[in-house]
């Protein structure tokens, strides 16, 4: 995180410095809408990010996997900006839709890791998130580095936009606390490593959240079911009472992510109704909760980046259980680390 924040912020101007980005402030005040692409963990980090640009810069925002946009002959409007998401810059779905979209006249942006990759190559402009390799083939650093990068980019929109420099100045100061936090919930692993003992015999696992919680409870699910081969679903909290509350039963835990924002109480309200049908529940919170049979405490910041912050835990939930079921964590199976086909 440290590496994605280094040189592009300004605190005396509230303001941050993308190089590549290639959008001039009269191009972003044009901006309509925003639309993100990318597959995997790079369209949930897209997710944070959709979320990060319409509350920072409060331009309409959404994420799609680029592996269905390419597919379905969409729609190409000059006024949206168009944001390609990619580790590796390879992705062939994300690729595809790159190209789909350049031809139809789009202007395109990455937010890539790997320098010079295709995705880089191929888009207008945009941010590296210089998360350094990925070792392991699941995406975990670059995922909360990419939620990172858009955070700057939205940022950036909004201080281009509406956004008052008291606001720019409490997410910038936001954003330089994260290293620090960061660290202290990965010196916690033993802590999350009983936890994942606890609850690796589980034959499936429910992950929910609302709004800011929501794209975190999916790349939980999916970090999960990557490496330690549990099925794992994740739903929008309130679209549990619209069907799979009917799966809850002692051996589906759910794993509920609480930001300390307006919608916590209706949250604590959902883990009643789960505790009603005898689920089990591990919380993500800034404190411990009462409804929850166990909390992983982490520490607060701006409301607006609890996405990124609540992520590394159950990141390292997902490690710690597949190596509580003996699972190489390494190479999982079924899994490349970039799908070029
Ligand atoms: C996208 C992705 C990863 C996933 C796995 C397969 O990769 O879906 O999120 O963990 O590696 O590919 P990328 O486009 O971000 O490189």
């Amino acid at each position: 995180v440290d590496r994605v924040l280094r040189g592009r912020i300004d605190d005396r101007f509230a303001t941050v410095r993308l190089d590549g980005l290639n959008l001039d402030a009269r191009e972003a005040r044009g901006v309509r809408r925003v639309k993100i692409l990318g597959c995997g963990s790079a369209y949930h980090a897209g997710l944070i990010g959709a979320q990060l640009i319409e509350e920072l810069a409060r331009v309409p925002a959404d994420a799609e996997p680029a592996s269905e946009f390419r597919y379905r002959n969409p729609v190409v409007d000059p006024d949206t900006l168009y944001i390609a998401v990619s580790q590796s810059g390879e992705t062939y779905d994300t690729l595809a839709a790159v190209q789909e979209l350049r031809r139809k006249g789009a202007r395109v942006l990455g937010v890539v890791n790997v320098v010079g990759s295709a995705i880089a190559r191929e888009t207008d402009g945009g941010v590296y998130v210089h998360a350094g390799p990925e070792v392991c083939v699941v995406s975990t650093k670059c995922f909360t580095n990419t939620a990172v990068a858009f955070a700057l980019l939205a940022l950036h929109l909004g201080r281009i936009r509406d956004l008052s420099v008291a606001d720019g100045r409490r997410i910038i100061a936001g954003l330089r606390r994260l290293p620090g936090q960061i660290a202290e919930i990965l010196e916690r692993e033993e802590e999350i490593a009983k936890l994942a003992a606890e609850y690796a015999d589980a034959r499936s696992m429910m992950f929910v959240g609302r709004v800011r919680g929501y794209p975190v409870a999916r790349e939980a699910s999916l970090k999960l079911k990557e490496v330690s081969y549990i099925h794992a679903e994740a739903y929008p909290a309130s679209e549990l009472k619209h069907g799979p509350l009917a799966l809850i039963e002692p051996a589906v835990p759910t794993v509920a992510v609480l930001p300390e924002d307006e919608l916590l109480e209706k949250n604590r309200a959902t883990l009643e109704e789960v505790r009603a049908r005898g689920g089990r529940i591990l919380a993500v919170a800034h404190s411990e909760q009462e409804k929850a049979d166990r909390t992983i405490v982490v520490p607060r910041n701006e409301v607006e980046l609890d996405p990124i912050l609540m992520g590394v835990p159950l990141q390292l939930l997902a490690y710690r259980t597949a190596l509580a079921l003996g699972r190489d964590i390494d190479k999982p199976r079924n899994l490349a680390k970039s799908v070029t086909v």
